[in-house]
């Protein structure tokens, strides 16, 4: 049973108000080209097909025109796809009746009741080979327990033949690398454990680095096809390219085979130069960047007191002929020496303590060795005045 795992496409995303349908169709066009040459038995999409839960006409166009001909590029092929949390479950399920025609399935919400609506046989001329089991994002506080695991051993006491099982699921799992993402306190991490250990491979989606878990190979992100945002193209090595890519997965007779299709990204993200530096060597790495490369661009710049007023119409100007799409300026501050005998941290009991005034003017003190300005000093009382009496009235 070959298998070709993707997910994360976020059709429809836009990156500081460019649109980026152009790529996501580029994306698209090579998974149509890898299809066609590969011919998998199933093509697994986990989760987040759209970025926003409302997607545009033009995403839902793109979704439309491009499964239809993923599904020309090999109409045997099965296609599953599931809801991630960027997606409205229910707007997924709007026309599935009418994808499975297209040997298309979709999976919106978990309803605990049916087992069998999560098992997705995989045929070949007309023999079953293997099966997908396949779940949509749902906050594991809401899932009965036990749920993912119960599914795959129903499976597997009917499984008398032992044909291979591969699971999607949209989903954090402790022991992944989601240090491209900044919402890490708020992402909730299950262990792998809780899928039990009745199936041949796992297709996550949700984390957008392309990785295969440490000790586990066979559970493993597909990654984002391009880039979402620019922390996800940070390169673990300076000026190595980050590689996105889709994978694909063979299963024969309790072999599981694992292996990369690279995707390649008609506007990659670039973080200019890899190493914050000052602006004026920033912006001039600007100026020299190709003038005919596409890409986005972010600048990566270490500051000791502030950017120039002007520095992102400066960073404009260096783009005007050129095809690449300015972003933003990434800032980093220079570690500076502190006020002597005083580290600069506070502790929370000092934080408790202290008048708001005081712990204002100390930290001036300790970022820009001078007092706080009266003006600042004025508008601090007046916010918090305000914020008082809000809080009085509520
Ligand atoms: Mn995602």
């Amino acid at each position: 049973m070959k298998i070709l795992h993707t997910g994360d496409w976020h059709l429809g995303h836009t990156l500081y108000n460019y649109d980026r349908i152009e790529e996501q169709a580029d994306f698209l066009s090579q998974i149509e080209n890898i299809v066609a040459e590969s011919q998998p038995d199933a093509m697994i999409v986990s989760g987040d097909i759209y970025h926003y839960a409302s997607p545009s006409t033009t995403a839902q166009t793109l979704y439309c025109e491009y499964m239809l001909r993923i599904h020309q590029a090999c109409p045997a092929m099965q296609i599953i796809v599931t809801a991630g949390n960027h997606d409205s479950a229910s707007k997924l399920m709007v026309d599935s009746r009418l994808w499975k025609h297209f040997n298309l399935v979709t999976i919106g919400s978990i309803h605990p009741e049916s087992y069998d609506e999560y098992i997705i046989p995989i045929v070949r001329q007309h023999n079953t080979i293997g099966y997908v089991v396949a779940f949509p994002f749902a906050y594991p506080r809401f899932l009965p327990d036990n749920f993912f695991a119960d599914v795959l051993e129903y499976l597997h006491q009917k499984n008398e033949e032992h044909l291979p099982v591969v699971v999607a699921a949209h989903l954090a799992v402790t022991d992944s690398d989601y240090s491209c993402h900044n919402n890490i306190g708020t992402l909730d991490c299950v262990n792998a454990d809780i899928f039990g250990q009745y199936y041949d491979y796992l297709a996550l989606g949700h984390i957008h680095r392309a990785q295969t878990l440490p000790h586990s190979p066979t559970i493993r992100y597909s990654g984002t096809p391009i880039g979402i945002n620019f922390d996800e193209d940070i390169q673990k090595k300076p000026s190595e390219n980050y590689l996105h890519s889709v994978s694909m997965i063979e299963c024969t007779n309790n072999n599981t085979m694992v292996w990369t299709k690279e995707i390649t990204s008609l506007r990659p993200l670039i973080t200019l130069p890899d190493q914050a530096t000052d602006f004026e060597t920033a912006i001039q790495s600007l100026r020299n960047f190709p003038q005919d490369k596409q890409a986005y661009i972010r600048l990566n710049v270490l500051i000791k007191d502030f950017l120039p007023y002007n520095a992102n119409m400066l960073a404009n100007e260096a783009c005007r002929d050129k095809a690449c799409r300015f972003c933003y300026i990434h800032t980093s501050r220079q570690e500076q020496e502190t006020v002597a005998g005083n580290s600069g941290q506070m502790t929370i009991e000092t934080f408790q303590q202290e008048n708001y005034l005081d712990i204002a003017r100390q930290h001036y003190q300790n970022v820009y060795r001078a007092p706080l300005p009266r003006y600042m000093e004025d508008a601090l009382i007046e916010l918090y005045t305000d914020l008082t009496r809000e809080n009085a009235e509520l």
